[in-house]
């Protein structure tokens, strides 16, 4: 694949195939892509990029380098309030936790995304890529939680969402003892989909993305909103109950209802059948 990038920006990368496949890089590699509050609100503008565009179909979120995926928030600006941006659109001095907007964005996003996992993926680092529909991991990656070592934790995906896809038991033991795990025992508890040497990491993410390209984007959407849906609650409703409004729109039904107040006239639903 030949990557064209669609936009620049200081912390990421955004780049697209040209065939439906857009690529987000975390390119922090010398704190192991750990995020400032300036990377999360770049990561939200790519996502909402690839959103809007309608030739991209799958999403694949990475961090540059063999090294790391993510290390999760960046201590070195953690103030006492959540982390503290210098530039220009986070400079007021008051802590954020703005990954856990991107976190929803991720999962509210109506196109797979897929973490392509090389290196660690540490802390919040590791709930980007537990929060992607998909993980593919190299054969070096490194997977666990810090939060307690350093004095922070996610309660909200990092703890329930684990739990759902490893179990209970297992997801204590990643939070409450800090411990790193291998990409053969992460694929082994189900935390990721696929383990391939490092060398053929992007290969095999793209075959796996290429796949899903070919298959209804509909359907795909749908199964997305309905996985989530049980895990958030009336948000998750409110999405399924989006994607039923936006197929309802589609129908001649729904059309001849704005037609009709368009056009003054009473609407006429005679013909659509009460369906059993
Ligand atoms: C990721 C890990 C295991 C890598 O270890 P290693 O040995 O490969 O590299 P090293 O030497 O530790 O790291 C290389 C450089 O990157 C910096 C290091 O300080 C080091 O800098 P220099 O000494 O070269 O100057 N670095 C790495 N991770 C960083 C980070 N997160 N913030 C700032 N600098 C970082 C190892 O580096 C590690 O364990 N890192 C820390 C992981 C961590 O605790 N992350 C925060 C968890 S809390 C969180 O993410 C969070 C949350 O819980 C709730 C809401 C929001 C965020």
């Amino acid at each position: 694949v030949k990557w064209s990038s669609v936009k620049s920006y200081k912390d990421i990368r955004y780049e697209v195939s040209g065939d439906g496949i857009a690529k987000i890089t975390i390119a922090r590699p010398e704190v192991r892509n750990a995020f400032r509050p300036q990377t999360l609100f770049e990561l939200e503008d790519a996502f909402r990029l690839a959103r809007d565009d309608i030739s991209v179909g799958v999403v694949i979120l990475t961090g540059e380098g063999p090294l790391a995926f993510c290390s999760g928030g960046d201590q070195r600006i953690r103030g006492d309030d959540g982390y503290i941006g210098s530039d220009e659109v986070a400079r007021h001095g008051v802590g954020r936790l703005n990954v856990l907007d991107l976190q929803v964005q991720i999962r509210r996003l109506p196109k797979p995304v897929i973490a392509m996992v090389a290196g660690y993926a540490i802390g919040g680092g590791h709930v980007l890529h537990l929060v992607c529909d998909l993980t593919i991991a190299a054969d070096n990656a490194r997977f666990g939680q810090t939060g307690p070592r350093v004095g922070s934790f996610d309660g909200g995906y990092g703890a329930g969402l684990l739990a759902r896809t490893i179990g209970l038991k297992r997801a204590k033991e990643i939070w409450f003892l800090c411990r790193q795990y291998d990409a053969q025992q992460a694929y082994e508890w189900g935390l990721v989909n696929a383990v391939v040497p490092l060398e053929k990491l992007e290969e095999e993410t793209i075959k796996w993305a290429h796949e899903m390209l070919e298959l209804s984007p509909i359907a795909l959407r749908m199964l997305k909103a309905s996985f989530n849906a049980a895990d958030e609650g009336l948000a998750g409703v409110q999405q399924l109950a989006g994607d039923a409004t936006m197929l309802f729109y589609m129908s001649e039904e729904a059309q001849e209802g704005r037609d009709a107040y368009v056009q003054k006239r009473r609407p006429d639903f005679s013909k659509f059948p009460r369906r059993p």
